[in-house]
């Protein structure tokens, strides 16, 4: 379901006086507010195809209802959250959860809701039914080459899927490592993950980038063979230009100084960019900026400052996108909270004056350093961000929106109570 042009436009026009108030007491205070709503304007974040139903753990799972049963029912809630936020109008597809059956009718589709296809993701995660050989013990690594030779298939048939949609990049996520002590030879698992990875990087377009993304645990709990942003860098800088790696914020040992390692990868030009979720004790998938906002922001403040000295354009430059899991919450609310504070952490870095805060470094001021990056932290910039939906035609207030039309009610009754969306 999309929203009628006129439902969007009441429920702007009843918020109106009181958002131009505020926007204009910040355009007041602040110089750049019109160049940070452009900057905002421009910026997309993309929605994973798995994260549009209900999560859970191993102990259960507990639906909402009305979950999209299909790749095409996904789109059209993207679309919906697109239609409402205007800052998520790409979506990621996971494969063999979210194949194309129909590549022309898909590509269709998604110029109907004005989406594009950001990277496509390969699963040697799970045996799926038809499945030859088992990835129990691992897939790019695995010490038998028949599967390895499995898994690589796999990872190439992805990219197709992607060039048929007009993906640019495929993001890689391996499970693979030890659960025991001398269950694996660490240095062979490396040797024959890189061969695997060789083989896919020859597969790619010439327009097409491999992300790498690393992950300290689960589901192997001794060892993991792309355990940490060190081993993905290793991979990447052997693989060759087109390889990158990727940051997912839950993917870190508690305490990790994420800001640092994305500013070196930056540095290396290295960086892939980001699944973003928040997390209190490791891949909690929660919603962004739910747990440690603060966090994010210091992670944003080094994206645009390393973004800005390598001249890079900030919206097209690194893969920005939401990996996250709706346990208790509504999926499309949870998502349009977690846009909503990537942006606020974008235009909160947007505000922080650079040279202000090169010249204290330079002097060793520590504390005038901290009050530059809280001051920006403790502006309230939500109507920006409300300003560059307001502009693109999309709402003043999403959340308000979709719980005032009933969005969810209404998604139950076209599609049931009992739906099951796949993905994890
Ligand atoms: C992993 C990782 C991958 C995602 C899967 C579903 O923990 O974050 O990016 O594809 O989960
Ligand atoms: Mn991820
Ligand atoms: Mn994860």
């Amino acid at each position: 379901m999309l929203l009628e042009g006129s439902t969007i436009e009441k429920h702007n026009e009843q918020r109106l006086r009181r958002h131009k108030l505020k926007l204009a007491s910040l355009q007041d205070e602040f110089p750049e507010t019109e160049q940070i709503i452009r900057q905002i304007e421009a910026f997309q974040v993309a929605i994973p195809s798995w994260a549009l139903g209900t999560g859970g753990t191993r102990f259960g799972r507990f639906s909402e209802g009305g979950e999209p049963r299909s790749l095409e029912e996904k789109m059209e809630d993207v679309g919906l959250l697109n239609q409402l936020n205007r800052a998520s109008g790409a979506i990621s597809l996971h494969i063999p959860w979210d194949v194309p059956q129909d590549p022309a009718a898909i590509r269709q589709l998604a110029q109907e809701y004005g989406l594009s296809f950001d990277a496509v993701n390969s699963n040697t995660f799970q045996d799926q039914p038809q499945q030859a050989l088992s990835y129990k013990f691992g897939s790019l690594q695995h010490v038998d080459k028949a599967v390895r030779k499995q898994a690589i298939d796999h990872n190439i048939e992805v990219i197709k899927h992607g060039v048929e949609l007009g993906s640019k990049a495929i993001t890689v996520w391996l499970s693979d490592g030890s659960c025991f002590p001398g269950q694996l030879n660490f240095r062979g698992a490396f040797e024959r993950t890189l061969e695997s990875l060789q083989e896919i990087y020859g597969a790619l377009p010439a327009d097409w980038k491999i992300f790498i993304e690393y992950k300290a645990f689960e589901p192997n709990f001794y060892s993991m063979t792309v355990g940490d942003w060190g081993q993905s860098l290793l991979y990447a800088s052997k693989l060759g230009p087109k390889a990158y790696t990727l940051v997912d914020l839950g993917h870190h040992l508690p305490n990790a100084n994420i800001e640092q390692i994305v500013a070196l990868l930056l540095m290396e030009g290295k960086l892939a960019g980001f699944h973003f979720n928040d997390s209190k004790y490791g891949d909690d998938d929660l919603t962004v900026g739910s747990i440690n906002p603060y966090q994010l922001f210091l992670i944003f403040n080094e994206l645009v400052e390393g973004m800005n000295a390598r001249n890079m354009n900030h919206a097209k430059d690194l893969g920005w996108m939401i990996d996250a899991s709706h346990n208790v919450k509504d999926p499309l609310e949870d998502l349009i909270q977690s846009v909503e504070a990537i942006l606020i952490a974008y235009a909160q870095a947007l505000l922080i004056d650079t040279t202000v805060l090169k010249q204290a470094q330079a002097v060793n001021d520590v504390v005038r350093c901290q009050e530059i990056l809280q001051a920006a932290y403790r502006t309230d910039l939500r109507p920006l961000i409300a300003e560059a939906r307001f502009r693109k035609g999309g709402t003043l207030e999403p959340l308000e929106l979709f719980r005032s039309e009933a969005i969810r009610n209404t998604l139950i009754k076209k599609r049931g109570e009992k739906t099951v969306a796949t993905g994890l």
